[in-house]
């Protein structure tokens, strides 16, 4: 079968395009999306860097009352650091049905303002103190909980795609599993009889909120190199 010089032209273009893809700049301040990140990208043979010098970038307030406005705030302020780019940010938490989706937005903030939290050495240790002070004396039937993620995709300052994923579990009465961050050893995954934190990162990309939401964005990003976006 011939091809002529426009069809070697595209589909050098397209492959440029897909080796150039390997590699996804990530907008994010914590250690331990970047790792459930590398687990996810890993099946795909794609490596996942964190924008240039991100710590030395003004942080970006997240006071969105959603998990999208927060995420586009952040990717479409990282983006401008690294013209012409595309940059993916995350914004994620935990909501709780019988504490009426709380902590949600404020997933990585929740223990904040708690007197208890000075007894605790990590954040994400206080967050969890208080999730279960909280729902103390609640039955398992009514401890139903969603991790949610929304990745922003955002070049020069302007969003251009966000994807969401998300996992129902149950909230346990105590923690479970030392892999992970933040609230996975008390998010109970009953589909493989897990907490969340007794996954590899590899593992828990298959199931996780943010598997589910970097695959989607993976789908949107051959999308867009079939069509030369
Ligand atoms: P960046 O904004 O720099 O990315 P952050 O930790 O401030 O980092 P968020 O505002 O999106 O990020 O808050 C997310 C919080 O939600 C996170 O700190 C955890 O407490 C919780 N969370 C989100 N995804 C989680 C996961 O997969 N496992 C456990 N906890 C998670």
């Amino acid at each position: 079968m011939g091809y002529d010089a426009t069809t070697i032209r595209t589909s050098k273009y397209r492959e440029h395009r897909r080796m150039t893809a390997r590699t996804v700049l990530l907008a994010t301040s914590n250690a331990g999306k970047l790792r459930d990140f590398a687990g996810a990208a890993a099946a795909f043979g794609i490596t996942i860097a964190n924008i240039p010098n991100f710590s030395s970038l003004p942080e970006v307030v997240e006071d969105g009352a959603t998990f999208e406005e927060n995420a586009r705030k952040k990717a479409e302020s990282y983006s401008v650091a690294v013209p012409g780019e595309l940059v993916l940010a995350d914004d994620s938490g935990l909501e709780i049905d019988a504490l009426g989706g709380a902590p949600g937005v404020r997933s990585a903030r929740y223990a904040a303002d708690d007197p208890h939290a000075a007894e605790c050495s990590t954040v994400d240790e206080a967050n969890n103190a208080k999730v279960l002070r909280e729902l103390k004396g609640v039955p398992e039937q009514k401890r139903s909980a969603r991790f949610v993620c929304v990745l922003a995709a955002a070049r020069d300052g302007q969003t251009v795609h966000t994807f969401r994923g998300s996992a129902e579990g149950i909230i346990l009465d105590a923690p479970r599993g030392k892999n992970g961050f933040g609230y996975d050893p008390l998010f109970y995954f009953p589909q493989i009889d897990k907490t969340f934190a007794e996954l590899s990162a590899e593992e828990k990309a298959q199931y996780s909120h943010r598997g589910k939401a970097f695959r989607a964005f993976l789908s949107w990003c051959r999308v867009a190199d079939d069509q030369n976006l």
